[in-house]
């Protein structure tokens, strides 16, 4: 049996759908594009549909009376239920677009928090969170005078579910925390944090940026109240994100931002808002992004969520065998079974700037700084890392690459 037949899916096959994969910068050397947890490529099924929707099929959604304005909102409506379908969310109108996951997540703090939080009640996060998750409910506590509590992290980068308990109280309205850390790559326990969440009154919402193209999302099984996440992420254009809530939340919470299709009725002086989901979606939505997300997420259904995962691990773990070969390296995050495909590491000796600098000449793409977490680079007692995150279109040898690069970096500064 060839080693390719071992694997989960065959990432030469796929990656001859992505255009951008085939590029070759600097010296005509070719691309390795390890920085998929900033954003994914996009194939070229999405692209087309991008070009196809503004050449054949585009006008503003939900509100022409013609023909055209039929054609892209039943695109722009179908992509929502490719959504629907895609996180198991029980009904449509839970599915709000936003232009992503930040937005996703200061709709909630905005629309649900100040209408429901006041002070004196406690929100719970992560100290492993990204600032969209962090941020927000900062202001909310600024505005409402309640209290903000993190659960605190392992050395290794796990949740310390001990410490989540003391933390609930009577007054926690919320707890709000990643699927997975877009540094640690840890893969949290969602199931058991909203389980434990609800027992002590809770609401929860997760923050799936980091996780929904790369392993599965059932809001239901879940079971939590709000999921967000961002289309740039999974194969689609950015400038679209989804925020899922369950319906008798939404239908209760006040709408984020005002202006056109949010209302039912305007008066001068007042406005009756719209039902879901347009109560949450005011103003020209992102239409052609939401439609390329559609196409994302059947494009994602084709290679399947399962392989994805499986072939990540497979990458990671190789990637976990090749930096330890290089010697010097701290990778920051879990054990490999409990980490989706994010390796983040520090260097000793070089800064992870210049560990991404040299990377880069030699055509590897990776991010290095904060990462948009400095409370969890504060706790691990770094302050920046340099991180490789994988999809399936990368390839094992990418992954001996990066650790031949590595170590190429690491004599150049041997030699300073
Ligand atoms: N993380 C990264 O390189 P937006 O920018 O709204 O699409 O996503 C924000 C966001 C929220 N939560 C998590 C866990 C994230 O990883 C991100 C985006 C990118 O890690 C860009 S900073």
């Amino acid at each position: 049996m060839n080693a390719l037949a071992t694997l989960p899916l065959d990432p030469q096959t796929l990656r001859a759908d992505f255009p951008i994969l085939a590029t070759t910068i600097h010296d005509n050397v070719p691309l390795v594009y390890l920085d998929n947890a900033a954003t994914t490529q996009r194939p070229r099924q999405v692209i087309q549909t991008i070009v196809d929707t503004y050449e054949r099929r585009y006008a503003n959604v939900h509100r022409g009376i013609h023909w055209l304005s039929d054609q892209s909102t039943d695109l722009f409506e179908e992509a929502r239920e490719g959504v629907r379908a895609f996180i198991n969310a029980p009904a449509r109108e839970e599915v709000i677009f936003t232009h992503g996951t930040t937005e996703s997540i200061n709709l909630v703090a905005r629309s649900w928090g100040d209408a429901n939080v006041r002070a004196g009640d406690e929100i719970v996060l992560t100290v492993m969170e990204h600032h969209s998750n962090l941020v927000p409910w900062q202001q909310l506590a600024a505005r409402t005078g309640c209290t903000l509590r993190h659960i605190p992290i392992t050395d290794d980068g796990e949740l310390i579910l001990d410490e989540f308990d003391k933390l609930l109280s009577p007054r926690t309205r919320l707890v709000a925390l990643a699927s997975v850390s877009n540094v640690l790559g840890t893969i949290n326990p969602v199931e058991e944090i909203v389980r434990r969440a609800h027992s002590a009154g809770a609401l929860v919402l997760v923050d799936a940026a980091q996780s929904a193209a790369h392993m599965p999302t059932d809001v239901q099984r879940w079971n939590a109240d709000f999921v967000a996440f961002s289309g740039h992420k999974m194969l689609a254009p950015s400038g679209v994100g989804v925020l899922w809530g369950r319906r008798e939340l939404l239908d209760a919470m006040p709408p984020f931002l005002g202006g056109g299709s949010m209302i039912r009725r305007v008066k001068v002086d007042s406005f009756e808002p719209a039902d879901l989901p347009a109560k949450f979606e005011a103003g020209t939505p992102p239409i052609v992004p939401a439609i390329g997300l559609g196409a994302a997420i059947d494009y994602i259904n084709a290679v399947g969520l399962a392989n994805i995962h499986a072939y990540e691990d497979v990458l990671t773990r190789r990637a976990h065998t090749v930096l330890a070969e290089v010697g010097g390296v701290r990778i920051v995050g879990p054990a490999l079974e409990k980490k989706a495909g994010i390796v983040s590491f520090t260097v000793e000796g070089v800064h992870a700037h210049d560990v991404a600098q040299l990377l880069d000449r030699q055509g590897i793409a990776v991010r290095a700084g904060h990462h948009c977490t400095m409370p969890l680079h504060k706790r691990l007692g770094i302050t920046a890392t340099a991180r490789a995150s994988f999809y399936f279109y990368n390839t094992l040898d990418e992954i001996n690459l990066l650790g031949r690069a590595l170590a190429d970096a690491k004599h150049v500064f041997r030699r300073r």
